[in-house]
């Protein structure tokens, strides 16, 4: 929908701004004046955001026309990492991709190409549509261990209810919290999360909590540190970092043997309950105060207070997915809420799924099958790495696995790897876990394609070619994850950038045009959205949109077990083997692997798994609480943003920082087994005294970009002393990304 208001055009867009990143899915209304966007800021008539927009939403102008943005598509001409490029044409760009790629896959096969994102923005469809049109099983998040964000997450919820649930912030009610239908939940609890400052993925609305409050929700807040939540919530569980799933096990004790569960969802709805209770006797609060750090009682109040409040929903964080044993810890919180009742009931976590089923972006393995076809999917599979090893890596979306790829790189074995596409994706300044590891395997390869917005550390020193990506109103694309359908569409061009739809989609068709039927991004996307009937352009118009009520795509709530509206056969009940929420695990089970919960303690390092170490490395370190103003690695180069966070920090408590003579604003080496990097001291109350938080993802791009300076990242980034692997026997859950071991001194 588009207004003019007189030389300015305004453009409303249910966009979420990929491009930069995020997941926030904020409507925004895009200002034009000859050719060249003036303003960006939110959308009043948006229901989910109301006109509210983030700081890099309002900072947009200076982002898509800074003078560092990549503009044209280049070639390395020097050796990697030497900083020397030379711009060169689109077509010049594409023949070499093609020819390199043809290449490669005539003598080494298709799937010897790994093709990496970043976290979700909007490129997860383009990515997956380019490695599967090529050829190659291997798409994946490179660098991010056990893949621990999102998937574990989603993995969890397919394995035990057959779909993904989430807390219920009316996001699929047109009328949101107005709805008759929806409720406030008496309880809410903030697991891990910080959402009020990010957009976690799934919420179309970072000030839900505030949304709840003021609609009467309590809040419980389970973090290490003292959050914004923390300071507003009834009761805070200050957990030692990574041991979530002991907190987890020890609430499902307090529930089965006090018995405050909803007998009648049980009964009906859920398989295994006494083989649940009789496995959780062990997992006593008193058991779990020893791992935890948490008091006994402080366990009891917080599994009574949300087993007792009806509607409650719980929030989880990635840090809790991060955790080692993260698809069990999810695992054993989706059991929570299912024996409590709050499975997709008003207030409580809602099942969720696509508006009309529409999807580019796949997230379940129905929707991989959906986009591809179910010949492609399994004859992809059978080449994807990890998938011999994992069973969830085979059986669930089709992600490769980022630990067997690194090993694979090494090895050669069973087949060697030959190139990276690397598109949204800074792994060396972020993503990579064990970075050093990650540089070494990925440096000789032989054929390197970065596609992004700005020059990074890890173009520098991998790309043989960098290819310019469009922001937001510079491109066409559609949203679509349990939530509305938006769409966004393009308002102006910057230089000669392309959207990642279009490099993929041109790209595409040049490998293998079968698999490119269409004659343009635009009639793709109107194919794509088919189940909901609208065209492109018609969405264009409408900005966003939710499937009616009964609508058979099933992606609009409440109590859809009940009405046939989950299961491809029409029957009541989950999409599971059982049609239950199996609290026994019949996946599980199938798999060789425990169908109930169990604690493992595979963090590799700390106080219980190694005291000895834990005596010369005293503190336990927690990184990438998120920023408001930046996404990962992005946006140091904004001026408006770098100046609200202008320096890569340590939070320290004033304790720790006292007793080894640090003050606030010095320079300060973190040193853990694996090395050392340097941060600026920022003493403050809200980390424990034995912990400390280490906002992740950091480069300089004021510095120099060729090697070994490569933008800081050496001298800066965390991941460096975080190692990969340690993944449960599912394949997914993380690196220890937080609960590792470290010291502090100074610089
Ligand atoms: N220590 C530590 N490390 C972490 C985390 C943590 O908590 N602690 N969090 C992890 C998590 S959860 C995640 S998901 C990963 C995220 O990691 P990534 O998503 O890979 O984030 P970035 O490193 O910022 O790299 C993204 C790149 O994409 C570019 N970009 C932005 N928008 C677009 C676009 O529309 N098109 C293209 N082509 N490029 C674009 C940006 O300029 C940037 O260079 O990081 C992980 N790393
Ligand atoms: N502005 C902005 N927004 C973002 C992002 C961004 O980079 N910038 N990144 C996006 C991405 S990809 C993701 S995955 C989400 C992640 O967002 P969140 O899931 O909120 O993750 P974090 O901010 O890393 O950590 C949340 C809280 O968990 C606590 N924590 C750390 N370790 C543990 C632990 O072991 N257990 C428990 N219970 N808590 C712990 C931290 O102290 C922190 O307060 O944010 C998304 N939104
Ligand atoms: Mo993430």
């Amino acid at each position: 929908m588009d207004q003019k208001v007189s030389d300015v055009k305004v453009h409303k867009m249910g966009a979420w701004s990929p491009g930069p990143g995020c997941h926030g899915g904020c409507g925004v209304e895009v200002s034009v004046k000859d050719g060249k966007v003036v303003n960006v800021e939110g959308m009043d008539d948006h229901p989910w955001y109301q006109g509210r927009a983030c700081a890099r939403v309002l900072a947009m102008t200076q982002y898509m026309y800074h003078p560092d943005r990549l503009k044209w598509p280049q070639k390395r001409v020097g050796n990697r990492g030497e900083d020397k490029w030379q711009r060169i044409s689109w077509d010049e760009a594409f023949d070499i991709c093609e020819k390199r790629m043809k290449e490669i896959a005539e003598k080494s096969g298709p799937e010897s190409i790994i093709f990496t994102q970043g976290t979700g923005r909007d490129v997860g469809g383009m990515i997956s549509f380019l490695a599967y049109a090529y050829g190659s099983p291997n798409w994946t998040m490179l660098g991010l261990s056990g893949h621990s964000c999102f998937t574990p997450q989603l993995a969890a919820g397919y394995v035990m209810q057959g779909d993904f649930s989430f807390p219920d912030a009316a996001q699929f009610l047109p009328d949101r919290y107005d709805d008759p239908e929806w409720k406030a939940p008496e309880i809410a609890i903030s697991w891990g999360s910080t959402l009020n400052r990010g957009c976690v993925d799934h919420y179309w609305s970072g000030h839900w909590f505030q949304d709840l409050m003021k609609r009467g929700t309590k809040l419980i807040v389970i973090d290490p540190r003292c959050t914004w939540e923390a300071t507003r919530a009834v009761l805070w569980l200050q957990p030692r970092p990574g041991t979530d799933g002991a907190l987890a096990l020890a609430f499902l004790n307090v529930v089965t043997s006090e018995g405050l569960v909803d007998k009648a969802f049980i009964d009906k709805w859920c398989s295994g309950y006494d083989q649940l209770a009789e496995r959780v006797k062990e997992f006593t609060p008193e058991w779990a105060e020893k791992i935890s750090w948490v008091p006994k009682e402080k366990i009891i109040q917080c599994a009574r207070m949300y087993a007792k409040a009806k509607p409650a929903s719980i929030e989880i964080g990635r840090p809790v997915e991060g955790n080692p044993e993260g698809n069990q810890v999810i695992m054993n919180i989706h059991r929570l809420i299912a024996i409590t009742g709050n499975l997709d009931i008003p207030g409580g976590n809602v099942i969720c799924r696509p508006a009309y089923q529409v999807t580019t972006y796949p997230y379940s393995t129905e929707e991989v099958i959906q986009l591809y076809g179910a010949d492609l999917h399994r004859k992809l599979s059978e080449k994807r790495i990890g998938a011999d090893k994992y069973p969830l890596v085979k059986q669930f979306r089709a992600w490769a696995q980022e630990d067997c790829i690194i090993d694979q790189m090494e090895t050669g074995k069973p087949y060697p790897i030959k190139g990276l596409w690397i598109q949204a994706n800074n792994f060396l300044a972020n993503q990579a876990q064990d970075t050093r590891r990650h540089y070494e395997a990925s440096k000789n390869l032989d054929f390197v394609c970065v596609v992004d917005t700005f020059m990074t550390p890890t173009a520098q020193l991998l790309a043989d070619i960098v290819l310019p990506a469009a922001s937001f109103p510079e491109k066409d694309s559609i949203y679509c994850i349990g939530g509305p359908l938006n769409v966004i569409h393009k308002v102006v061009e910057v230089e000669e950038c392309k959207s990642d739809w279009e490099i993929n989609f041109t790209l595409a068709k040049r490998l293998n045009p079968k698999a490119v039927p269409w004659g343009s991004v635009r009639e793709m996307l109107t194919d794509r959205m088919q189940p909901s009937g609208y065209t492109f352009e018609q969405m264009v118009d409408k900005v966003w949109d939710l499937a009616p009520k009964g609508h058979k795509c099933g992606s609009r709530p409440y109590r859809r077990f009940e009405k046939g509206e989950l299961r491809k056969d029409g029957k009541e009940g989950f999409r599971t083997p059982t049609g239950k929420v199996e609290l026994f695990n019949t996946s599980y089970e199938g798999w060789g692997l425990d169908p109930l919960p169990y604690y493992k303690e595979i963090t590799p390092q700390g106080p219980i798994t190694t005291p000895e170490l834990y005596k010369e490395y005293p503190l336990i370190m927690m990184t990438g609480r998120r920023s408001p103003v930046l996404f990962h690695s992005e946006h140091r180069q904004i001026p408006w943003l770098r100046e609200c966070d202008p320096d890569p920090v340590v939070e320290l408590n004033p304790e720790t920082a006292k007793e080894k003579g640090i003050s606030n604003g010095d320079l300060v080496w973190i040193e853990g087994t694996m090395g050392r990097f340097r941060r600026k001291a920022k003493v403050t109350p809200i980390v424990h005294p034995k912990m400390i938080m280490v906002p992740h993802a950091w480069w300089l791009p004021e510095t120099e970009g060729k090697s070994p300076n490569s933008y800081g990242i050496w001298d800066l980034n965390c991941n460096q002393t975080i190692p990969m692997g340690h993944q449960d026997s599912a394949g997914f859950g993380g690196g220890p990304i937080s609960g590792m071991l470290c010291k502090v001194y100074k610089a």
